[in-house]
C-alpha cells in the first residue's frame, strides 16, 4: 500500500516539509497508533493558514488495521480546545466512538493536553476514514483514511492500491463561513438570493394559478441554466478542492505500470461537497461501497456523497497519464489526481466544466410530505408546521416557529445554543401529536426499481433521474453508465435480513433563509432523542422536504436502504437522500447506547440536523447507564 506524493509540489505548497517526509514512508500494518493533534500552518492558496494536523500531517496519516484484532489508538491533543477523533463507519462500543456529547465518558472529547486511549475490536474490513467530530477541526484538516485488511482473502485481485481522498480547503475559519451563511444563505452562491425571493413570491401568490405562472417562469430560468437549486451551500467561491491534500494545479501522482489492476479507494472527506468522479479513458469496476464488498459493477462515472467510500478497480493499459477527475456537483472547481507511469509527467490541462445539474420547481412538487407515522421519540414532538409551499418543509421566517415563540434574530448559533440551554422545556414538550397528517402515497426506491439505469438515465434536465430517489444526473454523455445505489448488491445475501418490526418517519427539514437545518422540524438542541429497542429492526422513512441532498449518517450500526432487493440490499454507513424524495432505510438495532445520527454536511450538522439515536434494552427513553437528555449541544458542536 503506497500513498504517492508529488514531493516537489508538496514542498511548494506546504510548509510542513520535515513532517511531509515522514508522511512519505509507507505506513506499516499495526494495531497500535499514537496520534498527536496539533495546529500547524499550511499554505494552500498562497497565504499561511492554521490547519489541524495529525502527527504533523495534513491530511492525517493513513491507519491500517487488521480485521479480527484489537486496535489501540492513543490520541493526544496539543491544541488549546477540546477535540476528538471519530472512526467513521466502524462498528465498535459506544464509548469508543469518539463523538463528544454522545459517547459515554466522552462528553468533552479529548481535552487540551490530554491523551485518550481508544481500544476496540476490529470486526469488519474495507475502506473507511476518521475525522474530528466537529466542524472547525474537521474542515481544517483533521481527516484521514483507514484501510482494514480482511481476515479472509479478498474476492478480487489487485496489483496496486491507492487512496484517493477528496476534500476541500478554505482560508476562512469554518465558524466564520457558517456565520456568513447564517447572515446570508446565498453568501457563497449569488443565485441563492434569487431562489429565496422566488419562494417568497410563491408564498405571497394569491392563487394556485398565480403560483403556476411563477413556476412556469421558473422553468424558463432553468433553461437558462440559472437554476440555483441542487447545488452547494458553500462553493468554489471559498473552497479549493483537494485530493490527498493537493490542489488540482499540482495534482497527486498515483503510479501504475501498464496492465496492472489498480485499486482506488475513493473517500469523500469533504465537509459539504458532492463529487462526480470519472477517469476519461478508463472504466471503473466498483467492488466495494462504504467498506462492504459488492458484486462488481462496471461504470463510467459515479457521484460520491459526502462521507461515502467506494473502491474501484481500473486497468490502465497504456503508458500514459490518466486523469482522475472529481467535479463538484455545483461545478465551481475541480478536484483531481492522476494515474501516471512516472512522477515527472507534465500536468495535463483540465477539461471544461459540465453544465450544472438542474432541479426544477416541478420536481419539488413531488415532495411527498409527512406520512403521519410515529417520529420515534418518547412523546410526540412539537412538530413545527413548515409546510408553506408546496407541501414542503422549506419553511420561512415566522412560519417556522412553534406557537408561542418569536422569530430569532437571524444567524446566531450561540444565541440558539444559549436559548436551548436555558429552556430545556423547549426540547420536545408534549404537544398536539401532528393532528391531521394522513398518510399519502409516496414514490419509493422500490417503485423505480424496474426502470433500469445507465445511459437513458443521465440526459439532463428532462431526465427521469430527477424524480427518482436514487439515480443522480451527473451530466454524463449518452451511453455512459453512472453508478446507482441499485447497483450495490452484496456478494452474499445478508444473513441478518428480515422484515422490519417498526417504522418511524424522519423528515429532513430546513429554513434556508435563516440557514437552520433540522429533522422533523426540530433542531438538535430542541429535539428529544430517537429511541430504539435493542434487537429490533427499525425502518426509518426519510422524507427530504428540502432542496438539498442530505447524506444521512448513523453511528454504531449499519443502515440498509430499501432498494427493492430484500436480502441483497447493501449495508451502508451513509445513505444519501435526494431533494424532494423519500427513501426507506432499515437499521438492525444491535448496539446499545447513545449514538450520533446526523446529516454529514458539516454545516448542516452544526446548524441542527442531528439527533441522539438512543438504543436501550427495553425501548424506554432513558437508559440507566446513560445521562438523561443533554441540556445543551454536545461539546465540540458549539461555535
Ligand atoms: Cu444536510
Amino acid at each position: 500500500m503506497t500513498r504517492t506524493f508529488d514531493l516537489g509540489a508538496a514542498l511548494r505548497h506546504l510548509s510542513l516539509t520535515a513532517t511531509i517526509l515522514l508522511g512519505l514512508a509507507t505506513p506499516a500494518l499495526a494495531q497500535r497508533y499514537d496520534l498527536t493533534l496539533e495546529e500547524r500552518v499550511v499554505n494552500i492558496n498562497g497565504t499561511d493558514r492554521p490547519a489541524v494536523t495529525v502527527n504533523g500531517q495534513f491530511p492525517g496519516p493513513l491507519l491500517r488495521l487488521r480485521e479480527g484484532e484489537e486496535a489501540v489508538i492513543r490520541v493526544t491533543n496539543r491544541m488549546d480546545r477540546e477535540s476528538s477523533i471519530h472512526w467513521h463507519g466502524l462498528i465498535l462500543p459506544a464509548a469508543m466512538d469518539g463523538a463528544p456529547g454522545f459517547s459515554p465518558g466522552f462528553s468533552q472529547g479529548v481535552g487540551p493536553g490530554q491523551t485518550f486511549e481508544y481500544r476496540f475490536p476490529v470486526v469488519q474490513s474495507g475502506t473507511y476514514w476518521y475525522h474530528a467530530h466537529n466542524l472547525d477541526h474537521e474542515q481544517r484538516g483533521l481527516y484521514a483514511p483507514i484501510v482494514i485488511e480482511p481476515r479472509e482473502p479478498e474476492p478480487f485481485r489487485t496489483d496496486r492500491d491507492h487512496v484517493v481522498q477528496l476534500s476541500e480547503w478554505t482560508d476562512e475559519r469554518p465558524a466564520r463561513a457558517l456565520a456568513n451563511l447564517k447572515r446570508d444563505p446565498g453568501y457563497y452562491n449569488w443565485n441563492r438570493r434569487t431562489l429565496v425571493s422566488l419562494i417568497r413570491d410563491l408564498e405571497r401568490a394569491p392563487s394556485g394559478e398565480a403560483r403556476q405562472a411563477i413556476v412556469r417562469d421558473r422553468l424558463d430560468w432553468a433553461e437558462m441554466r440559472m437554476d440555483p437549486t441542487d447545488i452547494a451551500d458553500i462553493t468554489g467561491a471559498t473552497y479549493r478542492y483537494l485530493v490527498n491534500g493537493f490542489r488540482p494545479e499540482t495534482p497527486a501522482t498515483l503510479l501504475f505500470r501498464p496492465g496492472e489492476r489498480v485499486r482506488l479507494r475513493l473517500i469523500n472527506s469533504g465537509a459539504m461537497t458532492y463529487f462526480d468522479v470519472r477517469i476519461p479513458g478508463l472504466k471503473m469496476t466498483v467492488v466495494q461501497a462504504d467498506g462492504n464488498n459488492i458484486r462488481p459493477v462496471v461504470v463510467d462515472e459515479l457521484r460520491i456523497a459526502v462521507a461515502e467510500t467506494y473502491d474501484v478497480i481500473v486497468e490502465p493499459r497504456e503508458a500514459r497519464q490518466y486523469q482522475i477527475l472529481a467535479e463538484p456537483m455545483d461545478r465551481t472547481g475541480w478536484a483531481r489526481a492522476r494515474l501516471a507511469p512516472r512522477m515527472d509527467a507534465p500536468v495535463e490541462p483540465l477539461p471544461p466544466h459540465r453544465p450544472r445539474p438542474v432541479l426544477t420547481m416541478a420536481d419539488m412538487y413531488m415532495t411527498p410530505g409527512p406520512t403521519g407515522l410515529d417520529r420515534g421519540t418518547p412523546r410526540p414532538e412539537r412538530d413545527q408546521p413548515g409546510h408553506v409551499w408546496p407541501s414542503s418543509g422549506m419553511s420561512h421566517g415566522a412560519h417556522a416557529m412553534p406557537a408561542g415563540e418569536t422569530a430569532l434574530p437571524s444567524g446566531h448559533a450561540e444565541h440558539l445554543a444559549a436559548q436551548s440551554a436555558g429552556h430545556p422545556g423547549h426540547r420536545g414538550a408534549p404537544d398536539n401529536p401532528h393532528v391531521g397528517h394522513t398518510p399519502v402515497p409516496r414514490p419509493t426506491a422500490a417503485d423505480h426499481a424496474g426502470t433500469g439505469h445507465g445511459a437513458a438515465d443521465a440526459q439532463g434536465a428532462a431526465s427521469p433521474a430527477m424524480g427518482d430517489p436514487i439515480r443522480h444526473d451527473t451530466g454524463a454523455p449518452p451511453g455512459a453508465r453512472v453508478l446507482s445505489y441499485r447497483d450495490l448488491r452484496p456478494l452474499r445475501a445478508d444473513p441478518e435480513w428480515r422484515p422490519y418490526d417498526r417504522i418511524i418517519e424522519v423528515r429532513l427539514t430546513g429554513n434556508m433563509e435563516r440557514y437552520i437545518w433540522s429533522m422533523n422540524g426540530n433542531e438538535f438542541w430542541r429535539a428529544q432523542p430517537i429511541v430504539a429497542r435493542l434487537g429490533e429492526r427499525l425502518r426509518i422513512r426519510f422524507i427530504n422536504e428540502t432542496m438539498m441532498n442530505h447524506p444521512m449518517h448513523l453511528h454504531g450500526m449499519w443502515m440498509v436502504p430499501d432498494l427493492g432487493n430484500g436480502a441483497f440490499n447493501p449495508r451502508k454507513h451513509v445513505v444519501n437522500i435526494k431533494p424532494g424524495t423519500s427513501l426507506d432505510v432499515d437499521v438492525l438495532v444491535d448496539a446499545e447506547g447513545d449514538w450520533a445520527f446526523h446529516c454529514h454536511l458539516l454545516y448542516h450538522m452544526e446548524s441542527g440536523m442531528m439527533r441522539i439515536f438512543r438504543v436501550t434494552r427495553d425501548g424506554a427513553p432513558i437508559a440507566s447507564a446513560q445521562q438523561p437528555m443533554q441540556a445543551a449541544m454536545p461539546a465540540g458542536h458549539r461555535h
